[in-house]
């Protein structure tokens, strides 16, 4: 089994390069992001309680979001490996992460850390707010304030794959084809 983590800020490309991802290597796609749109979508109270946090650039509260990942890890046994994009994005999803993982007698093989300068962050952003529809790309505060949840939150899980020599920095400016080849070599390398 393969799982990788795809890290970096907000509009770095995790997204995007996910997408190609999977469908070269056939890993099963967890994105944080997506479930809770689909439960804001849905409007269920845990995507009710997700929103009033997204909206304001935060980030979700950690029992929300491991408790989401642990119930599509447990759907899924029969895996090839996971793509986690956009998770873990505290130190305690992490620790959490490993946890679940361990007690499926797996691990984090790889963690793919996309490197994109923050201008070219807020322009990405702004510039998916003018057709995506969601209300935390469409003003420069907000995505601001993403980006410091990042660096205050989420940069934290680098160090904490870092002690295990599993980080690998990708340069994610670019095209999305040149981003795509650098981390298929990373990913072929590794395995
Ligand atoms: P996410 O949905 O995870 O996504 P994202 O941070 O917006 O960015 P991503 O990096 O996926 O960007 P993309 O490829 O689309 O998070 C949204 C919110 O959900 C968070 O702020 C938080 O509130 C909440 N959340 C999610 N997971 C959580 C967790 N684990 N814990 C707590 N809260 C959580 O790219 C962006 C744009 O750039 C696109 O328009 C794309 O077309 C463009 N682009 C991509 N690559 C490009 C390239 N090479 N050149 C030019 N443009 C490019």
């Amino acid at each position: 089994m393969i799982n990788i983590i795809l890290f970096g800020p907000p509009g770095s490309g995790k997204g995007t390069q996910s997408e190609k991802l999977i469908e070269k290597y056939s890993f099963k796609h967890i994105s944080t992001g997506d479930l809770l749109r689909s439960e804001i979508a849905a409007k269920t109270a845990l995507g009710i309680e997700a929103k009033s946090f997204m909206d304001k650039g935060q980030l979700v509260p950690d029992e929300v979001v491991i408790g989401m990942i642990s119930s599509v890890l447990d759907a899924n046994p029969h895996a090839k490996g996971f793509l986690f994009d956009g998770f873990p994005r505290t130190k305690a999803q992490s620790e959490a992460l490993d946890k679940l993982l361990a007690n499926k007698h797996t691990e984090i093989n790889i963690v793919l850390a996309l490197h994109v300068n923050e201008d070219e962050l807020v322009k990405r952003l702004l510039n998916r707010g003018l057709t995506s529809g969601r209300s935390d790309d469409v003003n420069e505060e907000i995505i601001r304030a993403r980006i410091i949840e990042y660096e205050n939150k989420t940069m934290p899980v680098a160090d904490y794959y870092n002690q295990f020599n599993k980080v690998v920095t990708i340069k994610g400016e670019g095209t999305i084809e040149e981003i795509f080849s650098s981390l298929c070599k990373e990913i072929d390398k590794k395995f």
